[in-house]
């Protein structure tokens, strides 16, 4: 585990001096049961909440050593980072080579300084949404809030002002409208999580639902409603 994340914070820091390996793309990069779109569809619970950037705020704490609640211009002034990525939904589509810039969870990280015993994070958004995901799983060099698509601001649809991106997990392990980050020292689960919804969510591993019972009637058609 420890050399994991050392060597997730060395592509990180390649990444951040603009020395990142250009990415080996496997054969395979598509995950089980997924199918490739070019269009960046809509997912949320239909609320797509109005944050004016001069309210906005990002709260940061739990279990660190300096919790601190950052308004738009303190996070904005943090280091930036931009990365591609792929973007896996669990309702069947991805789509590859998104580039997002925001600020690297690894900088978030650093700025609150996590306390031994913090084992998970715990997000919260404006329009009520929230999702759990292991400290580890945020520790990777592809992890971020993301402020940009494509080199301009979110849009509010795709979770603007800002939006947590972890590529390496079906996406609405990401929130949208992020509003809090909690570091935790046990799993709570978010939103989807208690609604049947897997906790750990790794595409490769086509962990969609917690149990197979869970899946909704019409899985994968356009039919099935989320
Ligand atoms: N706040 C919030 N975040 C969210 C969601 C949501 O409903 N609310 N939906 C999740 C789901 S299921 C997916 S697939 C992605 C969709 O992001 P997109 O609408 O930009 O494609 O956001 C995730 N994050
Ligand atoms: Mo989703």
């Amino acid at each position: 585990m420890k050399d994991a994340y050392i060597a997730a914070k060395e592509r990180w820091a390649a990444k951040m001096a603009g020395k990142a390996k250009p990415v080996v793309r496997s054969k395979d990069r598509l995950p089980p049961g997924q199918r490739l779109v070019h269009n960046f569809p809509v997912l949320d619970l239909g609320i797509q909440p109005d944050v004016p950037l001069d309210k906005w705020e990002l709260k940061i704490g739990g279990k660190v050593e300096n919790p601190v609640t950052l308004s738009w211009k303190d996070f904005m002034a943090l280091p930036q980072f931009t990365d591609i990525s792929d973007f896996h939904c669990v309702t069947t589509w991805s789509q590859f080579d998104m580039e997002f810039t925001g600020v690297a969870f690894f900088t978030i990280a650093d700025l609150v300084k996590p306390k031994p015993e913090a084992t998970h994070v715990f997000f919260k958004s404006y329009d009520g949404y929230s999702t759990n995901n292991p400290l580890d799983v945020c520790m990777d060099d592809d992890v971020m809030i993301a402020h940009s698509w494509n080199g301009k601001p979110l849009s509010k649809e795709h979770g603007g002002p800002a939006r947590v991106i972890i590529p390496k997990r079906y996406a609405w392990k990401g929130a949208k409208f992020i509003r809090e980050i909690t570091f935790m020292d046990r799993d709570i689960l978010g939103f989807w999580e208690v609604r049947g919804y897997s906790n750990s969510a790794d595409p490769w591993l086509e962990e969609r639902f917690a149990d197979v019972k869970n899946v909704p009637p019409g899985f994968g058609s356009d039919k099935a409603i989320y």
